[in-house]
């Protein structure tokens, strides 16, 4: 199954995605998701202008010797780029080897290991009442889990809360990105109240989780830790800046709230201390920004011999391709935790036709031979490339701070 050429689709179809297709001499038809939030267009060109010339002629069944190739061969390793572009062209080979096989992906990587994908989705709210109906519309829409994002007082715009009833959406279309603000000591004072009213209401079953988006300082997230304690989490997400791995010692000798972190890694080397000293839970990696399905597989080996479980990224900025591509390997491996499931704008039904289900609580990636996830290049094309940026985050007296 030879290689015939390698094609880079971006389209904006309520928001930005950019896609690889690969395009074998037996007319079948591989896509990798290679969607970089906010930075689109570098991983474009890294993928057009120096890996897709290097694919052509290439066995597609060299899934192996083809990600060694791209990655040891460029010299310059690592990096969310790099690693994005990689993964598209990972992801699009296993789809081919799977379709010429006639196979659903996940049966060529040991077959399933569960019934389905336990999913959470999001809710947030300004204040208590908006956050209460939040979380009973995500039950009703079939959520068993939920990620809990609060407005704090004194905080004008915040990362996980917009107005009732729209859709989260972190990347906005504006020619600069839009600011929005941080206080630890005001987010610090106000969380532990909102997670004690949530367990009230909802009861003690439901999982809850929550998200700090790598604003804390170890001292503060271990201290944020312990006090949630009570409220019984089932993850507590990027409590510090994720790539300095050592600051979790401190986080994890205080509390034992369980800790999730990864979604901006990009490579094993990422996660080398805090798997090796277990200093976190779940590992947040998704296959399209961590080097595909081939390495995200052996960081997640790795961490099982650990008891540390998968927790996949799955916002909007994660494609239909690269979702799909995460529910196969989920369904497989044996250490999967949980999936997030941000479910995208109707709109980018139009361009991606998806096989995947979401039912009773669970993701399943379907029966279709491959990824089971078309492209329509019309419809592509009639959703131009839109530039969006994500926001940048600033402290009271104006400090840039992590967003
Ligand atoms: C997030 C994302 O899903 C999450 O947990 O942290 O919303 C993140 O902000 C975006 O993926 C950034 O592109
Ligand atoms: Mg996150």
């Amino acid at each position: 199954m030879i290689i015939e050429s390698a094609e880079v689709v971006v389209t904006s179809p309520g928001r930005t995605f950019v896609t690889l297709r690969i395009t074998t001499d037996e007319g079948l038809i591989g896509l990798g998701d290679a969607t970089l939030n906010g930075r689109e267009l570098a991983v474009a060109s890294y993928l057009s202008d120096h890996v897709a010339p290097l694919l052509i002629g290439r066995d597609a069944h060299a899934v192996e010797d083809t990600w060694q190739y791209l990655h040891r061969g460029a010299y310059w390793r690592r990096g969310p780029v790099t690693m994005t572009a990689i993964a598209a062209v990972d992801v699009a080979l296993w789809d081919l080897v799977a379709q010429r096989a006639g196979l659903p992906l996940y049966q060529l990587l040991g077959g399933a290991s569960r019934r389905g994908l336990l999913a959470y989705g999001h809710a947030g709210g300004r204040d208590l009442p908006e956050l209460s109906e939040a979380i009973h519309r995500r039950l009703a829409e079939g959520f068993r889990a939920i990620r809990v994002q609060s407005g704090v007082p004194g905080i004008a715009a915040l990362y996980g809360v917009t107005d009732p009833g729209t859709a989260y959406e972190p990347a906005r279309r504006a020619a600069r990105p839009v600011e929005e603000q941080w206080d630890s000591r005001a987010y610090l004072r106000h969380l532990p109240g909102v997670l004690e009213a949530v367990r009230h209401e909802f009861g003690p079953e439901l999982p809850l989780l929550h998200d700090v988006h790598h604003r804390l300082t170890p001292i503060e997230a271990a201290r944020l830790g312990r006090s949630l304690e009570p409220y019984d989490l089932f993850w507590l997400e990027d409590c510090t800046p994720a790539e300095n791995q050592e600051a979790l010692r401190l986080v994890r000798s205080h509390t034992v709230t369980p800790l999730a972190i990864g979604e901006v890694f990009n490579s094993v080397h990422d996660y080398r201390t805090l798997i090796g000293e277990q200093l976190v839970d779940f590992i947040r990696s998704s296959p399209t920004h961590t080097g595909g399905i081939t390495a995200l597989r052996r960081i997640l080996d790795l961490a099982g011999l650990h008891q540390i479980r998968s927790g996949m990224h799955g916002p909007t900025d994660v494609s239909p391709v690269g979702m799909a591509a995460a529910l196969h390997l989920g369904l497989a491996v044996h250490n999967f935790g949980i999936q997030e499931y941000m479910p995208h704008a109707a709109v980018t039904a139009d361009v991606f036709e998806t096989s995947f289900t979401f039912a009773a609580g669970l993701l399943h990636p379907g029966e279709l031979p491959g990824l089971g996830v078309r492209l329509d290049l019309a419809a592509a094309a009639r959703y131009p490339y839109q530039a969006a940026y994500l926001p940048v985050n600033r402290l009271p007296d104006g400090t840039v701070h992590d967003w």
